[in-house]
């Protein structure tokens, strides 16, 4: 309650200077990713943020224009001691017009924005000169599939399983002399290439998300998904299954490293040889088995 002895020109600045006091208490826990989706790895991810925060920021200037408007005619309007009954309104066409207007006016501009940053979020863009160079299948399979301009993008397919991924190089195998390489829990990737996931499952229904890098894309059983990232930074991106999936959902992390593509180029060959290694000592323990 506010004191009587305030007068109520002051009340109204003091709660004017309290709104402003919390807005910039919330900023920098804003920027924090506490309030937005988080950002900085894929430009996708940074559009999927900006486009959060242009609707975050409407919406928080319509609540408190609307609850300052309340609560000042809360306070200026009320009915006082002795005082005589406070003027009983019922209606006004012009202001109930004006406001139905503007609000539609503002669902219009909601979502002419978004639709200017869907086909950013959506469609992959060109992998860059200093990004891999060297693709295989470069024609895409399913006209779903969102394509780069140029066609030039590595392809990895994401597997979903209780409880681990799987990333399968198709894009990648005109490296390594057109056999398979793979990996699980952590994908190998390289920077400034266009990275294209055909994201699938092969028992229940997964969801990959690697926050940094872009929005969650549902692994399906017999269906493709599909969704890209774009790298240019070198580092490590977390994330985890977003569907539970059983009961070690919580276990099934992946994780993202980006390499420059030099490196890129070198860990393939290494994944390829640890492949080969771990297919030979099965052969030999074969072998060895038949001999007893
Ligand atoms: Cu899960």
């Amino acid at each position: 309650m506010i004191p009587r002895a305030l007068p109520r020109r002051r009340a109204l600045i003091l709660a004017l200077v309290g709104a402003a006091a919390l807005l910039l208490a919330l900023a920098p826990v804003a920027s924090a990713d506490w309030f937005s989706p988080e950002s900085g790895g894929s430009p996708n991810a940074n559009d999927i943020d900006t486009l959060y925060k242009i609707v975050m920021y409407i919406g928080i200037v319509i609540f408190f224009l609307v609850e300052g408007l309340l609560l000042y005619s809360v306070i200026k309007f009320r009915r006082r001691r002795y005082g005589a009954e406070p003027a009983m309104v019922h209606g006004n066409t012009p202001l109930e017009v004006g406001w139905t207007i503007g609000a539609a006016l503002i669902v219009a501009i909601i979502a002419a924005i978004t639709f200017i940053y869907l086909p950013r979020i959506k469609n992959p863009p060109n992998s860059s000169a200093n990004g891999l160079q060297q693709f295989a299948g470069e024609e895409f399979a399913s006209v779903e599939q969102p394509k780069p301009p140029n066609g030039k993008a590595l392809r990895i397919n994401v597997v979903g399983q209780q409880y681990i991924w799987r990333y399968d190089y198709i894009g990648a195998q005109r490296l390594t002399e057109n056999r398979p390489v793979y990996a699980y829990y952590q994908m190998v990737v390289p920077t400034n290439t266009t990275v294209v996931l055909q994201i699938n499952s092969s028992d229940v229904a997964h969801s990959w998300w690697i926050p940094k890098l872009g929005g969650k894309q549902d692994a399906i059983p017999g269906h493709n998904n599909y969704t890209w990232f774009k790298i240019s930074k070198p580092g490590v991106y977390k994330g985890q299954c977003a569907e539970l999936c059983g009961n070690n959902h919580a276990d099934m992390l992946a994780e993202v490293r980006a390499i420059p593509p030099d490196q890129f180029k070198a860990w393939l060959v290494s994944q390829r040889q640890a492949i080969l290694q771990s297919q030979q000592a099965l052969a030999a323990q074969r072998k060895a088995g038949e001999g007893q």
